[in-house]
């Protein structure tokens, strides 16, 4: 069967997408998107230490497992750290989750979040790229709304790796008609710290505690229960990773388990991941989801995600408008950026 022209995802990546919980396309976005997101995530690490939503985790791991240090995570305020090394140290189960060979340990895993409030050109991916009709069609979804985007940076020689998670329960979200976009702004293989899926996961059935990536530790605030170590035994799991060109995108459902190496590379693993809802989401104030940047609204449980906090990205009133430009005109002193 080939792919109706009018359709974005063919019926062999639909298929793919339902079977294994995630699914590699092809060449999906432009040069002019891709730059857009590199100049985005580097304007953000480069206020790392004085921005309030950045953080290094690397930095961060290698605090949290010297007792002695006292966390500092400069001027960044999203997340308690000192709680959190507290709650790392206090689990039996916990260890390091950094890759051992013999290099110095120079690198940087930089994570940030909700640049599309401020940067014009993330709104432009995010809104306009032919994204939103993709995570229409994937899920299966009348209207979708845009969640948030996440920056994960790995620089060379970054040791740390992403514990193995399941995305749900760090959104405040009831529901899993929710897809999760990993975009790779540099070229990305096993040695720089692509991501690994573990396939089929998202049709266990299981709702896993987040963790705070560094460790597998679940949130104490959660009450699901802990992710399996996929760490220790993963030839148990059916584990898929594909490398990556910028312009390639990597989806995967909410529900499904994935986790990255680090960057054993001389090479940046520069990412953003964007995140799609469908008409069949709810709000839900969600014990132990990480609190998110700089939203407004006064959704209560189970109501529908209509709020400006959740832009409505697809459809399109009609064909061809450019939501971001929309949102110049009426976002709250919304910053532009050039096509
Ligand atoms: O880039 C990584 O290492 C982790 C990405 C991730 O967990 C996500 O996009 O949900």
């Amino acid at each position: 069967m080939t792919a109706r022209p009018d359709r974005p995802v063919s019926p062999a990546d639909r298929a793919a997408f339902d079977r294994d919980g995630v699914v590699c396309l092809r060449k999906v976005l432009t040069d002019t998107e891709i730059t857009h997101l590199r100049d985005a995530v580097d304007r953000q690490l480069a206020g790392l230490g004085q921005t309030t939503t950045g953080y290094d985790f690397e930095d961060l791991a290698r605090q949290i497992w010297h007792p002695a240090r006292s966390m500092d995570t400069g001027a960044a305020e999203r997340f308690d750290m000192q709680m959190m090394k507290d709650m790392i140290l206090d689990d039996p189960e916990a260890r390091p989750l950094r890759e051992t060979d013999a290099f110095d340990a120079a690198g940087v895993f930089f994570y940030d979040a909700a640049a599309w409030k401020s940067d014009g050109g993330v709104r432009k991916v995010a809104f306009d790229s032919r994204l939103p009709e993709i995570a229409a069609e994937l899920l299966d979804a009348r209207y979708v709304n845009f969640w948030e985007d996440t920056t994960f940076v790995k620089g060379p020689h970054t040791r740390q790796k992403t514990a193995f998670h399941q995305d749900l329960a760090y959104f405040q979200i009831s529901g899993t008609q929710c897809v999760v976009v990993w975009i790779a702004l540099d070229p990305v293989t096993h040695d720089n710290g692509r991501i690994q899926y573990v396939r089929g996961s998202h049709r266990w059935g299981e709702t896993y505690a987040p963790n705070v990536f560094v460790s597998q530790t679940p949130f104490r605030s959660s009450p699901e229960r802990r992710c399996p170590d996929i760490e220790s035994a993963p030839d148990a799991y059916d584990i898929v990773a594909f490398d990556v060109m910028p312009g390639d995108v990597i989806i995967h459902h909410v529900m499904t388990l994935h986790g990255s190496g680090g960057n054993r590379s001389d090479r940046w693993r520069r990412a953003m991941s964007l995140r799609y809802c469908g008409d069949q989401v709810r709000y839900f104030d969600r014990p132990g989801a990480i609190p998110q940047v700089g939203v407004a609204h006064d959704l209560r449980d189970g109501d529908r995600l209509l709020s400006a906090d959740y832009p409505i990205v697809w459809p399109k009133p009609w064909p061809d408008l450019r939501l971001a430009d929309v949102y110049e005109c009426l976002g709250p002193g919304a910053s532009s950026s050039e096509t």
